[in-house]
């Protein structure tokens, strides 16, 4: 596949996705924003990896927001389309089905953080940065920000960062819990890796039955989420990782998965 924004390596079982426009600091325009889509399909659907990390292309930024030059233009039925556009292919790499890390590398700014948001986890490096600046543009986060943010620290927290518009660093983005890590800037592609590589290791099938089940759980009431639950973790039961994991357990052994 040949991209003009983005860079896709894989190493089996990871692989690694950075969005590539560091003369603009990363921002997502609309060629990026389909090149995310098309790469993340074909993740999806690729048996040899388990895991993938993203991250940004230069020095300075994860991704500092959608593309403004392309927002300045937008009317009410372009804007309205292309936040969709956005949100379903942060809605793919939600329900990836295999874990998805944010590598945060610097400035992650309104729909830069809003995908470091759709990932399953995030570690950022000590100089990183992390706001939903669209206030200041006269507009608000049109990628999953309202939403995901609010779910992740809260809504007194997320109001915060909406209104305001500020942007916060690294450590007070993992007080609040918005980043699960924060590490050297030097170190950050190697803990990303690692963590990849130990999820990977995991059944994948049990990973995902895992997110699934948090994930679907949140978007509905305590007795349906206890309810979807208890049927994945019946699904589970019937895997040959569960009984490869449980065997190996009362053998005293490691147990080595086939995700089936
Ligand atoms: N879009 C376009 N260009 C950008 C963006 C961006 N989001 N961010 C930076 N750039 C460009 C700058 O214009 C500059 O270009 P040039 O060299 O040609 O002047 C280059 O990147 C380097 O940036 P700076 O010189 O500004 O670098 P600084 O280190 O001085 O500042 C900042 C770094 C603080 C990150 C600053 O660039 C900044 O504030 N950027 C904008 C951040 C922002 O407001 N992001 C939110 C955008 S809106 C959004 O994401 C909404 C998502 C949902 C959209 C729904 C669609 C309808």
């Amino acid at each position: 596949m040949d991209f003009e924004n983005i860079l896709l390596e894989k190493s089996s079982p990871l692989a690694t996705l950075t969005v590539n426009r560091p003369k603009v600091l990363n921002a997502l325009n609309r060629k990026t924003i389909e090149e995310l889509e098309c790469a993340f399909f074909d993740l999806k659907s690729d048996d040899s990896i388990a895991a993938i990390v993203v991250t940004g292309g230069g020095p300075k930024a994860f991704i500092a927001g959608a593309d403004i030059s392309e927002i300045a233009a937008y009317d009410a039925t372009s804007g309205t389309a292309f936040a969709r556009r956005g949100q379903s292919v942060l809605d793919l790499i939600e329900n990836m089905g295999k874990p998805v890390i944010a590598a945060i590398n610097g400035y992650a700014l309104g729909g830069g953080l809003e995908i470091a948001m759709a990932c399953h986890l995030r570690i950022a490096s000590e100089n990183a940065k992390m706001g939903q600046p669209e206030i200041n543009l006269g507009v608000i986060p049109g990628f999953g920000g309202t939403q995901r943010l609010a779910r992740l620290v809260g809504e007194g927290r997320a109001m915060e960062l909406v209104l305001l518009g500020d942007q916060i660093p690294a450590e007070e983005a993992h007080r609040i819990g918005l980043v699960n890590k924060v590490v050297p800037a030097d170190q950050l592609m190697e803990a990303a890796r690692e963590l990849a590589t130990r999820l990977a290791a995991k059944g994948g099938l049990t990973v995902s039955y895992a997110m699934q089940a948090v994930h679907g759980g949140l978007q509905v009431p305590l007795a349906e989420g206890l309810r979807l639950e208890a049927n994945l973790f019946g699904l589970c039961c019937a895997t040959e990782d569960k009984t490869e994991g449980t065997k190996a357990f009362l053998e005293k052994r490691k147990p080595e998965f086939v995700n089936r």
